[in-house]
């Protein structure tokens, strides 16, 4: 097994699933940003560094947002590639097909990844639209479970588990989390975060309320 990053690392992190599903929404809601309800679709990828205290290490994450639209999956498998440590498969609680594609994500990371030790968290988003819901918990899990990873039910509009999401990927790289994470009640702590010069276009054209 390659060795486990130490503290104050900086690791890429990949967030990827289908198009609208809120990867952008999760990684703005985490900085602090104002929820958006328009959808801006990602055209190219965006990086962002965020620095998670994990106990009294911390992790410097490169999170690289990448955009669903199947028609950039060829530039999306080239993002994945790189020395990436973890990936964050977002779906859509609302929608079954995203749900179902999850596997295609899983299986595109194994691909291109070059690193059988990559870490998963799954996030099953928009929990807030419980009336629309379709994806249930207990199928979250079961994609954790089967990939050896968590699962975490969030909402980026109401930023609900959104700190939770990034702690547990720093925890998973730092090789200190265990499948029940998600499960234990702990309080968010502030993270530090600063937008890296890094970033590609975010600059969509279409707004669209879903
Ligand atoms: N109700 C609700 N809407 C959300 C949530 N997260 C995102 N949205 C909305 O869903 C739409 C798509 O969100 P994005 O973050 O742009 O989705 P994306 O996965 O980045 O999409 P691509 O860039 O095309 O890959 C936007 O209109 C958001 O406002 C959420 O937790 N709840
Ligand atoms: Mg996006």
């Amino acid at each position: 097994m390659p060795p486990q990053p130490g503290p104050n690392q900086t690791v890429k992190v990949v967030l990827v699933g289908d198009s609208g599903v809120g990867k952008s929404t999760i990684l703005s809601s985490y900085r602090g940003e104002r929820f958006n309800p328009c959808y801006v679709q990602t055209q190219e990828r965006e990086i962002k560094n965020a620095k998670v205290q994990v106990g009294k290490e911390s992790v410097d994450l490169q999170i690289w947002d990448t955009p669903g639209n199947a028609h950039c999956r060829t530039i999306t498998t080239a993002y994945m590639q790189g020395d990436v440590k973890g990936v964050i498969v977002v779906f859509d609680v609302t929608s079954y097909d995203t749900y179902l594609d999850v596997q295609h994500w899983v299986k595109t990371v194994k691909q291109y990844a070059g690193n059988e030790n990559v870490k998963f968290v799954f996030v099953g988003n928009k929990n807030d639209l419980s009336v629309r819901r379709k994806v249930l918990l207990e199928a979250g899990e079961e994609l954790a479970k089967q990939h050896n990873g968590a699962y975490i039910d969030a909402s980026a509009k109401k930023k609900d588990n959104i700190d939770k999401i990034f702690k547990t990927m720093a925890e998973s790289i730092l090789g200190v989390a265990n499948n029940t994470y998600f499960e234990a009640k702990r309080e968010p702590e502030p993270d530090d975060f600063s937008r890296s010069d890094g970033g590609g276009g975010g600059g969509g054209f279409r707004c669209t309320v879903l």
